[in-house]
């Protein structure tokens, strides 16, 4: 007798889903629960390791978000070309530990560094309880990312996977032929040891089976995500309070406690190395991105092109206000023609969407116009930023001072609504 036997019917494709957050715990409990089975991620280090079943691959990424590590790029790159050349989801798994709305913010915006703005589209950021979840629940709105509690993984995942294409790297930082030549360099690896799993770090056995030519094929996501953040970029030579004045508008209506601030010091050294961000909820009715930034001029900073690529994204003309700062009373050799000099390292104009912003208010004890009017360099700087100049006097705690700032934008009170409503009623804010 013959059965007339259907087809099975087709396997949906699988998904690579990679695992992000500080705590190996959390993420190795998430990955086998998205597995189905607790035997798949079993090591206590944080290391990067493919684990894979019929439907699902799970890459679970070493802690791309720990300043110490001595070799972030390598980590970054290693990962890229696990997963080449892009993948499903990204899931931030975040511990209690780490799951103050600065450091989620913090989380957030270094992954939107390293691997573009787009990637919140593909991402969840996946609290243990919804308590967590309904306090930072106006992340959503300023990352327009998708807050989730585990509740019925894996299932859950490929309704996240639907929100859109797959994501695909888009090279920014990292050159395509480097993430190439080491995906080659880890297959060549797999193939020699035949069982072995290629993974750089990975030693276990259950990932014998998982082979990047069996992955989904990829398309480009077409739609950029808008960006609806306001961006101020802060600029100038080391030591002359960039960071400090970052911290001066972090503290906008804040309590000290509340805050990640950015590391500022009195140094003989540059004290910033990197560009640093930070986004503030809304501070004056619209989120607002903070760009700490190191001095692109001094001879200390390692790989300047690395991060003066990061800093070009977040001051692009019509996106923002870049503050020039310079220590009032200290105007240096190198603060001559500053303006230029950065204009032709970035690559454009900046100036007409500059202010120059003087640090230590503290220190003059006179009137600010006659101070800037009477030194010959520093009005001829003042002359050349569009948007004029302000002084902070960052050892005081004072909102009135950033509010002021943020006045000299033309368009402040389309930008900002809770700046033009506190004029109406001068309580608010202040
Ligand atoms: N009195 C006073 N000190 C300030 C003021 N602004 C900054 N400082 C001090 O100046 C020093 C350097 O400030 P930072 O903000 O770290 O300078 P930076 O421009 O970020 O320096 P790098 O990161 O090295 O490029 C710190 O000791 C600050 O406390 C100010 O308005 N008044
Ligand atoms: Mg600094």
């Amino acid at each position: 007798m013959q059965h007339n036997r259907a087809p099975p019917p087709a396997y949906p494709e699988k998904l690579t889903i990679a695992l992000l957050g500080k705590k190996i715990q959390i993420k190795k409990f998430i990955g086998n629960l998205i597995l189905n089975d607790q035997g798949y991620f079993t090591s206590e280090s944080d290391t990067l390791v493919v684990r894979e079943n019929i439907s699902v691959r799970v890459i679970n990424t070493p802690d791309f978000f720990d300043a110490e590590c001595p070799t972030p790029d390598q980590r970054i790159i290693d990962f890229m070309a696990l997963s080449h050349p892009g993948l499903d989801l990204f899931i931030l798994v975040l511990d209690p530990e780490n799951a103050r709305e600065e450091e989620v913010v913090g989380q957030i915006s270094k992954l939107q560094d390293v691997f573009g703005e787009q990637i919140t589209k593909h991402l969840v950021v996946m609290f243990q309880d919804r308590e967590r979840l309904h306090a930072l629940a106006h992340l959503k709105e300023i990352f327009n990312v998708l807050l989730v509690v585990p509740d019925h993984l894996p299932s859950q995942c490929r309704d996240w996977c639907q929100r859109g294409h797959p994501f695909v790297y888009q090279y920014k930082d990292y050159s395509q032929d480097v993430v190439l030549r080491r995906k080659a360099a880890i297959e060549k690896r797999r193939a020699n040891n035949n069982c072995g799993s290629g993974d750089p770090d990975e030693t276990g056995p259950a990932t014998l089976k998982h082979n990047f030519a069996t992955a989904a094929p990829i398309s480009p996501s077409v739609l950029p995500i808008p960006d609806t953040i306001f961006n101020i970029v802060l600029l100038g030579l080391t030591g002359t309070g960039k960071s400090s004045s970052a911290n001066t508008i972090l503290y906008t209506g804040r309590s000290k406690q509340d805050i990640m601030p950015f590391r500022s010091e009195a140094s003989s050294i540059p004290v910033t190395n990197i560009c640093d961000v930070r986004v503030m909820n809304k501070p004056f009715g619209v989120p607002v991105r903070l760009v700490d930034t190191p001095d692109f001029f001094s001879e200390d900073l390692r790989n300047p092109e690395a991060h003066l690529e990061k800093c070009r994204r977040y001051c692009q003309p019509g996106r923002g206000v870049v503050l020039l700062v310079v220590q009032l009373g200290r105007f240096t050799d190198g603060e001559r023609g500053i303006l230029p000099k950065l204009e032709k390292r970035l690559g454009w104009r900046i100036r007409e969407e500059t202010i120059l912003l003087l640090t230590h208010r503290d220190d003059l004890k006179g009137d600010l116009l006659s101070h800037v009017h009477t030194h010959p360099d520093l009005r001829g700087l003042a002359e050349m930023c569009g948007l004029g100049f302000h002084a902070f006097n960052n050892k005081l705690q004072d909102n009135k001072q950033v509010i002021k700032l943020v006045k000299k934008i033309p368009n402040y009170k389309q930008l900002f609504p809770k700046i033009a409503k506190k004029e109406d009623n001068p309580c608010h804010l202040s």
